[in-house]
């Protein structure tokens, strides 16, 4: 596997990305080739849509090997043409509510295909790896804003797996060569997050129901908050955490440090469409975290990553593109 000659440039690097085709990889995907890094996407296309690659195509510095992280032999092929300076690992099952209807392929997903991408970047002498967490390790912890090093108490399958994946990289990281970077993401919206999925995120689901003049479901009061981060500045984080010199091994927050209440991101819905919608509220959804928003000084001190875009701009680049 070979990428077309001149494409080098001196400062850039190879990164292999897993789950290419998802929401936040292909977002990674564009990012790293803005950036003039080389990528070899893979991905298996379980939830991943190759339509998200469709401007990665047009680059050539991008190479994209369809294939199952579980299938060991095809993974392995892959890592020997490749040979990356760092693999971002985004593939798995991303979803809480299907975690807790089907606990053991969240095991198989999230935590034995993670061992499977480590022990293949350790035995191959790949020098950085950068792992997909989630806010979902921290639990149902009232005290805010999460700070990395706060106990850490999931409440789901989704988020033990990630907190599992977690223990065992940065365990990896002490014992071998190799450079760890895990990254808990808050709520990450924006384009190519796909509003038809049962699972989807409340963002997705009410942008839809705006342009569909639709009502918007609120569940219980609305006061409860979230840490919303746009996927474009998600996409950074993961260039970062898997490009930048001096970084060493370690967790971050991928979040802006700004709480929002579902009420509050209901009112800037209504002051970007310029006119009232019709809110519903129904049951507090079972077992719903109250609050979750981050710390950023980690992030900020370990990898110089600052979430730029405000909710107001994000949310407007995500109508427009709904638009278009
Ligand atoms: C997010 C992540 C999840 C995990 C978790 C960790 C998304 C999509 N999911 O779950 O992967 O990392 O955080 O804590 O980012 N809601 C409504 N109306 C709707 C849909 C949702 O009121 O139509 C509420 C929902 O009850 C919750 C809030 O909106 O209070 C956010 O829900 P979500 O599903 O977008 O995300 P969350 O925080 O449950």
């Amino acid at each position: 596997m070979a990428f077309a000659h001149g494409s080098r440039k001196t400062d850039s690097k190879t990164v292999l990305v897993t789950g290419a085709a998802g929401f936040i990889g292909s977002h990674t995907v564009e990012r790293l080739l803005r950036d003039g890094h080389r990528v070899v996407g893979v991905d298996n296309f379980r939830t991943g849509n190759s339509e998200n690659l469709a401007s990665a195509r047009n680059s050539q510095n991008y190479q994209f090997v369809e294939l199952d992280l579980l299938d060991q032999p095809a993974f392995e092929r892959t890592m020997r043409a490749v040979l990356p300076d760092a693999v971002i690992h985004l593939a798995a099952l991303v979803s809480v509510p299907e975690s807790i209807e089907n606990p053991a392929e969240n095991f198989r997903l999230n935590v034995l295909a993670t061992e499977r991408v480590a022990d293949c970047v350790r035995r191959h002498g790949v020098n950085r790896l950068v792992f997909s967490s989630s806010a979902a390790v921290y639990g149902n912890d009232s005290r805010t804003p999460a700070a990395e090093d706060v106990r850490c108490e999931p409440r789901s399958p989704y988020g033990a797996a990630k907190l599992a994946c977690e223990a065992l990289l940065l365990g990896y990281a002490r014992t071998f060569r190799l450079t760890v970077r895990c990254q808990r993401y808050f709520n990450v919206y924006g384009p190519r997050q796909d509003p038809r999925s049962p699972y989807s995120g409340v963002i997705s689901l009410f942008a839809n129901a705006c342009l569909a003049e639709k009502l918007l479901r609120i569940n219980g009061d609305g006061q409860q908050t979230r840490d919303f981060v746009a996927v474009e500045d998600v996409a950074v984080a993961n260039v970062l955490a898997a490009t930048a010199d001096g970084v060493s091994s370690g967790i971050a927050n991928v979040c802006t440090g700004q709480a929002t209440s579902l009420i509050e991101l209901a009112d800037t819905f209504e002051r970007l469409g310029g006119r009232s919608l019709v809110r519903e509220h129904g049951e507090a959804r079972a077992g719903d975290i109250r609050h979750s928003v981050g710390s950023t000084e980690r992030a900020i001190r370990e990898l110089g990553f600052h979430a730029d875009t405000s909710l107001e701009k994000g949310l407007a680049d995500l109508m427009g593109y709904l638009r278009a």
